[in-house]
């Protein structure tokens, strides 16, 4: 059997790394999309953290430049290309609303029309979010539960997912869409509230500071992790006939919850160091996210593998041990 060729957009993010491991260990030939940055030095920091950094062909290129993907796609010839770049830090986007359109949104638009001029027979994942549904219309969301975006972020992801449906029911691209509510792990952006706090957890603990600055402790979220995620990726993609999935835990906490079991695994006590910042509240919130991962566990056979205390566990233990190996950060 010939040995199969995937390329990854976003492989430098947290996502990215973790599904470069699984295909690597999967015999794969990976090459990753790499946008150009002055800190080249540490822009692959977390395929370095898991030790494959030299195993992924990283090449020049950016989601918004349509002839550059298209000369990529027709050098390596991928068998499957998974789109995970975006602007992908919700806050932002109301920041930089059409950066985030021409990135998430627009720069989807672009892998797909690359997709179907150089490799239509290509094996696509588009990287949907839970955020599309915003502010929910059903208590617990599936596939079938309509969209409402909050943020410009969602708006494009939304533009995104639909060009995916469309692609595939328009020209027969093996398109699929994963609608991914949050994943963490030791690799997430220290932005995000999950290694926010294993972060400033870790921190407190080790001395460095007394306080962690938080915004809406009340927003819940179903929160699984990324090394489990990037399964469900993979499996969508062998599957004969292309489709939508919802990969979730099924259990939602909130994030002064997630606090807590994050402050406890140290034995501190939240309520003595977490401080509220109206700096971090955004303009319009998502205010509770659960989803049904029911057809992905029938149809893929996927199942959420790690339990959310121990995602806590394995983050702040990673906080800790990055700082006490660099004592200055
Ligand atoms: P990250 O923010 O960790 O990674 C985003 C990646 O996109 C980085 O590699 C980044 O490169 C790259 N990127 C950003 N802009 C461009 C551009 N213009 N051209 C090329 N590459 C670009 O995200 P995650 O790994 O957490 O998420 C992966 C995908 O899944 C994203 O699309 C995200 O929106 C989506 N998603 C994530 C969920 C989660 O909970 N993590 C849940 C649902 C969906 P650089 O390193 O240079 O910044
Ligand atoms: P989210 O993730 O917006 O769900 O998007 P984030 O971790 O940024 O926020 C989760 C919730 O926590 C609340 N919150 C804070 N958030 C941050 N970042 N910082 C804070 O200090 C803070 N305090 C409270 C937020 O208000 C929010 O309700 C992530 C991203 O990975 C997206 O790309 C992805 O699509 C979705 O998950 C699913």
């Amino acid at each position: 059997m010939t040995q199969k060729r995937a390329l990854i957009t976003g492989v430098t993010g947290q996502d990215g790394a973790y599904l470069s491991q699984l295909l690597l260990s999967k015999d794969y030939e990976v090459h990753g999309l790499l946008r150009r940055s002055a800190s080249a030095d540490v822009v692959n920091s977390r395929l370095t953290w898991l030790g494959i950094a030299d195993k992924v062909i990283l090449h020049d290129g950016n989601l918004t430049d349509l002839s550059g993907l298209i000369r990529t796609f027709e050098e390596i010839q991928p068998d499957e290309i998974y789109n995970l770049a975006a602007q992908s830090f919700v806050k932002s986007s109301w920041q930089q609303p059409l950066l985030t359109g021409a990135v998430t949104g627009l720069g989807a638009g672009n892998m797909l029309e690359a997709t179907r001029i150089v490799c239509p027979k290509a094996r696509y994942y588009q990287a949907s979010s839970s955020e599309m549904y915003g502010l929910i219309q059903e208590p617990v969301q599936s596939e079938k539960t309509p969209f409402y975006p909050r943020s410009p972020y969602a708006v494009a992801k939304l533009y995104a997912h639909w060009m995916t449906v469309n692609y595939r029911e328009s020209f027969g691209l093996h398109a699929s869409s994963g609608i991914l509510f949050n994943h963490e792990s030791p690799l997430r952006g220290i932005e995000f509230v999950t290694r926010k706090i294993t972060d400033g957890v870790a921190r407190i603990k080790l001395g460095l500071r007394k306080d962690l600055a938080l915004g809406n402790l009340d927003a819940k979220r179903d929160w699984g992790h990324a090394r489990d995620y990037v399964k469900a990726m993979w499996l969508m993609l062998q599957q004969e006939t292309p489709d939508d999935y919802v990969v979730a835990t099924g259990r939602t906490v909130s994030v002064r919850e997630f606090c807590e079991l994050a402050f406890g695994h140290v034995g501190l006590n939240m309520e003595d160091h977490v401080v509220i910042d109206p700096r971090y509240m955004r303009p319009a919130e998502v205010e509770v996210l659960l989803g049904d991962p029911g057809k992905a566990r029938k149809a893929l056979g996927w199942e959420a593998e790690t339990r959310l205390e121990q995602l806590v566990a394995e983050m702040v233990e990673a906080d800790l041990a990055r700082l006490k190996q660099h004592a200055h950060l």
